[in-house]
């Protein structure tokens, strides 16, 4: 007798908002949701929806259709060496992850434009220091990255009244603001921002982009935000330059290890703001759509959204 249809969905994440199971039970009632494959036939899995699942746990998924991820990024995905490369990856493109990192990049873009960085320390110091307020025109933020989030962000900042302007790996056309592209865009890019975002997925390509060559030729006053991946930026480099002066100050909310050691530097540095990468977060209310959507066009055949390029990796 041949195998009935595939009718499982294999959810696995340690991380993430402990409504998912039974959001993805109550969505899609004619499958049988598992957080684990026992009892479970691994060909009866059709598709698996996963944050930073654990290497080889896909593999002998033989009937699987869709992998899932629940996240914007998806690097963690191709640090799997059994990873089967053949299933369709997709990423999630989620309404309230996205609203809320338009938030955090508003909330510290108008704090480093309005100096809040030098207001903390000058209030430590006790000293009474007026920082002059000004018009949020004045301050170009850079984003390093222009996918879903980066373009969210850019509209957020523009409709606060920043300037904004944009950098990619390969050009974006017609876009309503500034852009550079390639490596010859990027210094003349870095040049004219005064807050750089980075909003890049971490490839082979962007690994270490951040290093001490990218601080020499900043703005006088030049700060970063990294809501990207920590692996974007070489740590010691960062710390150099905000030692230096070339950097006045990082918001930092994603790092090569995380958690962060309680021992790093970055904890302590007075130049540093570190957030525990709780800049945004997938939401479960917002993003099963999504998932609902691409499991039913995984199994009849049709293309998954926001599909990813294993060989790009992203
Ligand atoms: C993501 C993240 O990629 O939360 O979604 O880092």
């Amino acid at each position: 007798m041949p195998r009935p249809e595939p009718h499982v969905i294999l959810f696995h994440s340690a991380a993430s908002d402990p409504r998912w199971p039974d959001a993805i039970r109550r969505a899609l009632p004619d499958f049988e949701v598992r957080t684990n494959l026992e009892g479970i036939a691994p060909e009866d899995v059709a598709a698996a929806v996963v944050w930073k699942h654990p290497p080889g746990m896909l593999a002998p998924l033989a009937r699987l259709k869709l992998i899932q991820v629940i996240g914007a990024g998806v690097d963690h995905v191709f640090t799997d060496p059994f990873l089967p490369r053949h299933v369709p990856i997709a990423r999630l493109v989620d309404p309230g992850l996205t609203a809320r990192m338009s938030e955090y990049v508003l909330l510290h873009a108008l704090a480093l434009h309005r100096r809040m960085d030098e207001t903390v320390r000058a209030q430590d110091e006790r000293r009474w220091e007026f920082i002059a307020p000004a018009p949020p025109a004045r301050t170009c933020v850079g984003i390093l990255g222009l996918g879903h989030l980066g373009l969210a962000c850019a509209t957020t900042l523009r409709a606060m009244g920043f300037r904004v302007i944009g950098w990619s790996r390969t050009r974006k056309a017609d876009l309503p603001f500034e852009t550079y592209a390639g490596a010859d865009g990027l210094a003349a890019f870095r040049n004219a921002c005064d807050v750089l975002v980075l909003l890049l997925p971490l490839t082979a390509q962007t690994q270490g982009l951040v290093d001490s060559r990218f601080f020499d030729d900043l703005r006088a006053g030049a700060a970063l935000i990294n809501v990207g991946r920590g692996g974007l930026i070489e740590d010691d480099a960062l710390l150099a330059a905000l030692d230096d002066g070339r950097l006045r100050h990082a918001v930092l909310d994603v790092f090569r290890q995380e958690p962060l050691p309680a021992d790093h530097p970055f904890w302590t540095h007075r130049r540093i703001t570190v957030t525990p990468h709780n800049s945004s977060a997938t939401d479960p209310d917002t993003a099963i759509e999504q998932v609902v959507e691409n499991v039913r066009r995984a199994v009849s055949g049709e293309r998954p959204l926001h599909l990813v390029d294993p060989s790009a990796g992203y």
